[in-house]
């Protein structure tokens, strides 16, 4: 069966008879199609005139030789007059619908089709300056965010959004892993009580979960064995980086039976490179063609140094962590990334055994050293991107080292408790799904990969 004959097989039970330009490729020459999509360009020639026309798919050419007032025919064809004015008075970014002939044409450049245009309806007219241009600020197009998403190279991002996001689902799916929904409506905080946003819950407070984290876990003792989530997640967060959402999807993985934090690393890096092999697989010509980026599939296992080596490859490097707590910053990410780019050619780096100070309670610490945890952080391309762990499910262990970092124990009391009647060793990840694809596709911004931006300054659109 020809690529496009099982989508077309399935449009023809539609009521529309409208064929996606991305299906003329696979359309008999001479056959009437009809088209609808958006005026990209008109050129307004004096004896033919020529409209590029977009949809989701594809762009394609649409031509009319023109009939103009002075021409002897005129008056014999009133229809191809009115056509002919009807396109001098197209504006771009109107949405028409077309119906004409199709002509394979090796001469036309997009893809050798064009429409001979029969008729057209201007379904909806667009005002004729567009509010937005390609080189209009950030912020103007994130307020103009749905116009411009109809730029090729942002539809193709969401495109590479979804397949990634599938083969990663695809991959949890077929080893039976089970997808959860966790409320995001929580009587606590889930990481931090920083970045808390609070909303108002009848007579009491309730919370925007910042992270599943304890949702998922609590599937451990609920006996799911493995659980992965794909959902927003809410930082009450004032920054304003390329990297940093108000809201974010979140793709989370916990499962039972890990010895430490390097067998949630090794599910993880076959999760990402699942993902990254499906797009280069279905986009990889187009991301080259569109956003001139060249794709190709990691290689596993990812490099992996732990932080006090990393500390040491970022000072022989002569950077000075400038942060008190031992943590690397933005900037020894990028230099410990440059490192592992230049020494093993991968993009991507686990950074592991943080110390404790620097981690939350429940991550599991080092059986011969309390400083430590079985934990890591994922970088790619110089940003993290993930942060993982084994975690704590001895009761009384994590109950002392909740004590230990101050925390509220009183208000973990339901998530304790449910570790008192049997958990079984568990751990996990928790990974920005904008950040992946900002960084796979190298964009500037996780406003170009997130379809409606949220920060401390925005709420809309
Ligand atoms: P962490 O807080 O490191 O860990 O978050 C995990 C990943 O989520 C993404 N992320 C963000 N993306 C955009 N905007 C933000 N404000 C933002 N904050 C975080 C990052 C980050 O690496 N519960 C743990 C995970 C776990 O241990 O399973 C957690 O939330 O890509």
């Amino acid at each position: 069966m020809a690529p496009g004959t099982l989508r077309r097989l399935v449009d023809s039970a539609l009521v529309t008879s409208r064929i996606r330009i991305a299906d003329l490729a696979h359309t008999t020459d001479g056959t009437t199609v009809t088209v609808g999509g958006f005026v990209e360009t008109v050129r307004d020639q004096k004896k033919v005139q020529f409209v590029i026309l977009r949809d989701e798919s594809g762009a394609a050419q649409l031509v009319n030789p023109a009939l103009r007032e002075d021409d002897p025919e005129a008056g014999s064809s009133p229809e191809r007059r009115s056509l002919t004015d009807a396109i001098s008075a197209l504006a771009s970014g109107s949405f028409i619908e077309v119906t004409g002939e199709l002509k394979i044409d090796e001469r036309v450049k997009l893809g050798g089709l064009e429409v001979k245009m029969a008729s057209m309806v201007v379904t909806g007219a667009a005002e004729p300056e567009p509010p937005i241009a390609d080189d209009s600020s950030v912020d103007k197009r994130m307020d103009w965010r749905f116009l411009d998403l109809r730029r090729p190279g942002a539809n193709l991002i969401f495109r590479v959004q979804t397949t990634f996001e599938h083969a990663m689902r695809q991959w949890w799916v077929e080893r039976d892993w089970i997808e959860i929904h966790t409320p995001k409506l929580m009587a606590s905080a889930s990481e931090s009580r920083a970045e808390l946003f609070e909303v108002g819950y009848f007579d009491t407070t309730a919370y925007l979960a910042q992270s599943p984290q304890f949702f998922k876990q609590m599937a451990q003792p609920a006996g799911f064995g493995a659980v992965f989530e794909i959902a927003p997640a809410f930082r009450a967060d004032p920054s304003f980086t390329a990297r940093h959402a108000t809201e974010f999807t979140s793709v989370d993985a916990e499962m039972s039976w890990v010895t430490s934090h390097h067998d949630v690393m090794a599910m993880q890096e076959q999760v990402i490179t699942a993902g990254i092999a499906a797009v280069v697989e279905k986009y990889g010509d187009q991301v080259r063609d569109v956003l001139g980026v060249e794709l190709s599939v990691p290689t596993t296992p990812f490099p992996r140094v732990t932080l006090a080596e990393a500390r040491d490859i970022v000072a022989a490097g002569g950077y000075d962590l400038p942060r008190a707590d031992g943590d690397l910053d933005p900037e020894a990410e990028r230099r410990l990334s440059a490192y592992i780019q230049e020494k093993h050619g991968h993009p991507f780096v686990f950074v592991t055994d943080y110390d404790t100070s620097i981690r939350p309670f429940y991550h599991m610490r080092h059986a011969d050293n309390d400083g430590l945890t079985n934990s890591y952080d994922l970088l790619y391309r110089g940003t993290e991107i993930s942060t993982g762990a084994q975690r704590e499910h001895r009761i009384e262990i994590l109950e002392a080292q909740a004590k230990d970092k101050g925390m509220h124990v009183d208000e973990l009391g339901s998530y304790f408790d449910f570790f008192r009647h049997g958990v079984p060793p568990h751990g996990g990840f928790g990974m920005g799904l904008a950040r992946v694809i900002m960084l796979m596709l190298e964009q500037s911004s996780i406003r170009e990969t997130t379809f409606l931006f949220r920060g401390p300054n925005r709420l809309l659109p």
